[in-house]
């Protein structure tokens, strides 16, 4: 009671569907915030942190960082902002971080955003995206496909079991693949 109600949305979909790149344009149009777990736990390896080698190794192996670890990262950033609405993008990726993160924050989703798209059309994109990521090589993305299909697909399961998940056909063009979107955040525009 008297408490600020925080607003969060999971976004999330295989490597390469296009998470960053939707949530950059739902930030312009909607007033959330952008928090890539991915983002921040490569600016904690660049901040020469204790953890930066094992959190550089588990990314460059596509595997899945301990969640005390990202949630603290998360918080982190939830508390800098003082927004009270988030998109966050990329988390949580399996049964272990999701729980965490509800015992953790008490945070339940609004919804959960969900970027469907084939795995060949992902891989093109990954190979062809040119930014000097670790983990953009073949041998990294095709274990990043492994753990997302083994690991965070059951995630997208669980809230699709509860009507959470809006799934989005992410295999369009950009600015296609937002119309969609915005039709989905049009009750956040009041
Ligand atoms: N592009 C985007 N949309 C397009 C479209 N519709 N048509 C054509 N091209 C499109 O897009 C990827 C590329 O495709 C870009 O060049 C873009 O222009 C183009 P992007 O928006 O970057 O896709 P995204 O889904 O964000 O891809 P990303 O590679 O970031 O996804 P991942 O989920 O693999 O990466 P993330 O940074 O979330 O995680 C990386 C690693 O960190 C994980 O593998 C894991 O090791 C670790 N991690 C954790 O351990 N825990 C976490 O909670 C999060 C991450
Ligand atoms: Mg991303």
């Amino acid at each position: 009671p008297g408490e600020k109600k925080i607003t969060v949305v999971f976004v999330l979909g295989g490597p390469g569907s296009g998470k960053g790149t939707q949530c950059a344009n739902i930030v312009k149009h909607f007033g959330f915030t952008h928090l890539s777990a991915g983002d921040l736990l490569r600016a904690e390896i660049k901040s020469g942190s204790e953890n930066g080698t094992m959190i550089q190794n588990m990314i460059k192996e596509g595997k899945i960082v301990p969640s005390e670890v990202t949630i603290k990262l998360l918080q982190k950033a939830m508390l800098e902002t003082g927004n009270d609405k988030f998109l966050i993008d990329g988390f949580p990726r399996n049964e272990e971080n999701r729980a965490a993160f509800e015992k953790l924050t008490k945070i339940e989703p609004e919804f959960v955003l969900f970027f469907d798209c084939p795995e060949e059309e992902m891989e093109r994109r990954l190979l062809s995206r040119n930014q000097g990521r670790d983990d953009d090589n073949i041998e990294t993305i095709r274990k990043r496909f492994k753990v997302f299909v083994e690991s965070s697909l059951p995630v997208v399961e669980y809230y699709a079991a509860k009507g959470k998940v809006r799934k989005i056909d992410a295999a369009k063009p950009i600015d296609e693949v937002f119309e969609a979107v915005k039709a989905i955040f049009a009750p956040f525009n009041a």
